[in-house]
């Protein structure tokens, strides 16, 4: 073992990561799942998934002379079921944005970590980077490769004492560090679904049959994307699906079984805004710029932006089969964005309530645009 390496993983989990791991940057086989990933269009729109792709395969690419890569996990299991289910009409929320932004909260504590490499190992400034999900690292292939947990055939990197619920971070530094070993299971170590046995829960329970294979995800077809990553229209073959997902979806992680082990994070380095999760259908689709900005201030949800958020809630509506929205929907169904417009006008449909859209549908534009947003699209689409 490298001299003073446990000593770092001690200090680094004193910092607040609940998992701290090394894997060697090698050249691997991890490249190749992101490539055929790419080729088939996986990545919808995500331009900058193949952009970066060359840097995720090859992290010498990302800092020149890279050895080894040190794997944080952050537990953000809140315990109970979390506000990510909720009955039918009452907006769900992925579990990991019940929080203040945890670039902002991770990104002092990595900034800490890289003073440690400096102070113990003599690195300079230059002799590593750090990323929380924003950089161009494959962080589930090497988590996976230094033992953090395994890759679930819902494509999340799983840990034995944590399930689903961890955050990944890391730090790509030319120090070498000895790799930690991967997890085994009848003498192999680089299965997908590596201890998943015959379970097929995940991909059973995704309400939009996103996995064309075990541990991979078309993310067009991915709740996920669509109410996050997508800016623009949701494609309305897709909508009723989402039943009352609002931000993000976390079903195939939370049927997983191997989330009976996971207990609450210590969370020491992020802030909970479970508050969030406790905001009625009605507030959202009454939002204003100015309460929008208040209420999401310091949230990785505030860059959904209030069309974003508004466009969903549109979505959550037409799906309640509550017909208390209607009023706020034809509002909304005269809002400036297109976009809003559109969503409204099909949730006020699938509620049986087109014949109260009146003069909102006559400000609305052209029947062509509203076409090709699937605005009219019927219910059940
Ligand atoms: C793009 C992206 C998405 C896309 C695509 C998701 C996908 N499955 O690829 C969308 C928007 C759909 C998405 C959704 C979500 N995401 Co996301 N996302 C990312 C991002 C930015 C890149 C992922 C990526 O490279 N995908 C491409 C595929 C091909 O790569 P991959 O899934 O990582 O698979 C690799 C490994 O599985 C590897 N592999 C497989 N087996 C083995 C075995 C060994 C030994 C080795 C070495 C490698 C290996 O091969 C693949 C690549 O070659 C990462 C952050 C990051 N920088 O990595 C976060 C990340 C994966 N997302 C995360 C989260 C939390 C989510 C959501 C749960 C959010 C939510 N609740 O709505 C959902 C989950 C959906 C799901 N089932 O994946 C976390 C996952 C944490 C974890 N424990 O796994 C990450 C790591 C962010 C973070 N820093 O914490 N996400
Ligand atoms: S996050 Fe939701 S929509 Fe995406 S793959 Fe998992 S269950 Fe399916
Ligand atoms: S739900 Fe079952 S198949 Fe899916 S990741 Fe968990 S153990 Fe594996």
């Amino acid at each position: 073992m490298v001299a003073g390496q446990e000593d770092l993983r001690r200090r680094l989990r004193e910092l607040g990561f609940d998992e701290v791991r090394f894997a060697s940057l090698s050249p691997g086989p991890q490249g190749d799942g992101l490539r055929r990933w790419l080729d088939a269009g996986h990545h919808a729109d995500m331009d900058w998934m193949e952009r970066t792709a060359a840097k995720r395969i090859d992290p010498g690419l990302v800092l020149e002379g890279a050895r080894s890569a040190i794997l944080l996990g952050v537990d953000y299991y809140q315990g109970g079921v979390g506000k990510g289910g909720g009955e039918p009409g009452s907006p769900a929320w992925a579990r990991y944005s019940l929080y203040r932004d945890y670039h902002d909260t991770l990104g002092p504590a990595l900034e800490r970590a890289g003073r440690l490499l400096e102070e113990s190992f003599g690195a300079a400034p230059t002799d590593y980077r750090y990323y929380v999900d924003t950089g161009p690292v494959l962080e589930r292939a090497w988590a996976a490769q230094s033992g953090v947990g395994f890759i679930g055939k819902n494509s999340m990197l799983i840990s034995r004492k944590h399930g689903n619920w961890l955050f990944l971070a890391s730090i790509l530094t030319r120090v070498v560090f000895d790799p930690d070993p991967p997890l085994r299971e009848r003498g192999r170590t680089d299965a997908v679904g590596l201890l998943c046995g015959k379970c097929t829960r995940c991909m059973d329970a995704c309400p939009t049959d996103a996995f064309p294979a075990p541990g991979v995800v078309d993310a067009r077809r991915c709740i996920s994307y669509q109410t996050i990553e997508n800016k623009g229209v949701i494609p309305a073959a897709l909508r009723a699906a989402i039943g009352n997902r609002v931000y993000g979806c976390d079903t195939c992680l939370d049927v997983c079984p191997w989330n009976r082990f996971a207990t609450e994070g210590r969370r020491m380095i992020l802030s909970s805004r479970r508050d969030i999760g406790d905001l009625p259908l009605g507030d959202l689709l009454r939002m204003t710029q100015e309460r929008f900005s208040e209420v999401f201030r310091g949230t990785a949800i505030k860059r959904l932006k209030l069309v974003g958020l508004l466009r969903n809630a549109c979505v959550v509506a037409g799906n309640s089969g509550d017909k208390a929205h209607v009023a706020a929907l034809v509002l909304l169904a005269s809002h400036p964005s297109p976009i809003v417009r559109a969503h409204a006008v099909w949730a006020v449909g699938r509620l049986g309530a087109a014949g109260r859209l009146g003069d909102a549908r006559a400000v609305e534009t052209e029947p062509a645009v509203l076409e090709e947003y699937g605005a009219l699209a019927g219910p059940g689409e």
